[in-house]
């Protein structure tokens, strides 16, 4: 920790916490000692208190002005929030501004020239973390949080922004540091009692079990991170494009009635029930004719491949054929969705038959025309993905940095338990259970070095 508390400094710094376009407000947000008095120098409030006597996280109404000319820049809001209690743990200073680009380079220019710094992205949120807020799993939460495409994943990153899988790796820790002490008293009193190397082993199994569960629950959340590619297949003509256009609400892709007409695959992003769907509407599925189309054909079956969900779409105006039973097969092994679109129209093909090319499964009557049966195939969809990603409450999100450490944590306590189980020398043992540590220290942050804060940090946005 003594490294960390280097890494500290508390010069102010300042940047802008809202994007540069213009909105109804605009923040300009400073940090570090000078923080209040270089914003009495830009402020004069209203009520006619100084700035170093506003009371802390209370708003001040009055304007900005450059100290040079006396020349009024904008009228604002004035919040101060002083150490600890703010989101640095320093002083913190944040102007609200009117929301335009130029007023808010004005402002950020003037307190840089009454001495403050540029932050660098990220660098409100180090200083949290540097000063011991948060730790480096939450520093990675806020990340997360700005970040989220969806609910789902928007909440995750809040729970671990609370602190919960801080807490949890604290909780390995404290097992590990148990174990650790058994075996450093061992060796200080060598004729105490026999160790409990049952227990010990037991112990160690129960923690590999545990991790090995994270790390795979983890991989599952993927889905609510980054999104689930749903890719809409079939032969050309049975609706394709009319479904994709349904679900996303407009007409996004070209309907004719001349099989053939999307060559290029498209994709849209929607919201399904707090979910991300990256919603992918391909080429029909048939023998090439024309080069162009081909392509697009090829571009399908890519799609079809890197999926997480495939929707197969079928006509029922019109018998089975082949390509139907090419594409059953296609995408036995995907997790897939069958619809049958055009319900609005004469069936010339009933349920059975299809159900012999999808034995046992849910076939989904469509018709895409009239909006029927969509968001039957929506819930669904949406309960699928809710299903593989797993009961929110015993799932935690883990960014690739901490998966890649808790890996090498679990390969330490994996060759831990083997040397117990082979009978090494206990110092063998102790040195894996520390590299273990080491690596879950890491992970939250109290064995971090610079190196490491950059790379995190250097994620983040301007202002954060
Ligand atoms: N009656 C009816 N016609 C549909 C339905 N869905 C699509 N079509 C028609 O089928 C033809 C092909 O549709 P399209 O979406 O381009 O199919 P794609 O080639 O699979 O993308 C067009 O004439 C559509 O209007 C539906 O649910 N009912
Ligand atoms: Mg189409």
């Amino acid at each position: 920790m003594e490294e960390i508390k280097d890494l500290l400094v508390s010069d102010t710094i300042v940047a802008p916490a809202t994007p540069l376009g213009v909105g109804a407000i605009g923040i300009v947000r400073m940090s570090g000692r000078e923080a209040a008095e270089i914003a009495s120098r830009l402020f004069v409030s209203r009520c006619g208190r100084a700035v170093e006597d506003f009371v802390s996280h209370r708003l001040y109404l009055g304007d900005v002005f450059d100290p040079q000319t006396q020349e009024i820049v904008d009228e604002a809001l004035l919040v101060v929030m002083r150490a600890p209690h703010s989101y640095t743990r320093e002083d913190v200073v944040e102007f609200q501004l009117h929301g335009g680009p130029v007023v808010i380079q004005k402002v950020l220019q003037l307190i840089l020239r009454e001495g403050a710094r540029l932050a660098e992205p990220g660098e409100f949120t180090r200083r949290a973390f540097l000063n011991g807020r948060i730790d480096l799993s939450q520093a990675e939460a806020v990340a997360g949080i700005v970040k989220a495409r969806s609910e789902k994943a928007l909440s995750l990153s809040l729970r671990n922004l609370k602190g919960e899988w801080g807490r949890k790796i604290r909780s390995w820790e404290d097992r590990l540091l148990s174990i650790l002490a058994l075996i450093h008293a061992h060796c200080d009193f060598l004729d105490e009692e026999e160790l409990p190397l049952e227990a010990m082993e037991k112990e160690l199994a129960s923690l590999i079990g545990e991790i090995e569960k994270e790390l795979s629950s983890g991989e599952r959340l993927k889905l609510a991170q980054e999104g689930a590619l749903v890719a809409i297949v079939g032969k050309p003509n049975v609706g394709k494009s009319s479904l994709f256009n349904a679900i996303v609400g407009w007409d996004r892709a070209i309907v004719t009635p001349f099989p053939g007409t999307t060559r290029d695959a498209l994709e849209e992003n929607i919201l399904v029930d707090g979910l991300l769907l990256r919603l992918v509407d391909t080429a029909g599925m048939r023998e090439g004719r024309d080069p162009v189309e081909l392509v697009g054909v090829q571009k399908a079956e890519e799609y079809l491949e890197q999926a997480d969900f495939v929707v197969v779409v079928l006509d029922q105006s019109i018998p089975l054929e082949k390509e139907d039973e090419v594409l059953a097969e296609k995408v036995r092994n995907k997790p897939h969705f069958v619809v049958l679109n055009k319900s609005d129209l004469f069936p010339q093909l009933n349920k059975s038959d299809v159900s012999l090319l999808y034995p046992g499964e849910e076939i989904l009557e469509v018709s895409a025309l009239q909006g029927e049966g969509i968001e039957k195939l929506l819930r669904k969809i949406g309960e699928r993905i809710k299903a593989e990603i797993g009961p929110e409450d015993q799932t935690i999100l883990i960014t690739a940095r901490q998966r890649e450490g808790l890996k090498k944590a679990l390969l330490s306590l994996v060759q831990a338990r083997d040397s117990l189980r082979e009978g090494m020398s206990l110092d063998v043992l102790g040195l894996d259970l520390e590299e273990a540590l080491r690596e879950m220290g890491r992970i939250l942050g109290t064995q971090a070095d610079k190196e490491l804060l950059n790379t995190i940090f250097s994620q983040f946005c301007l202002g954060k």
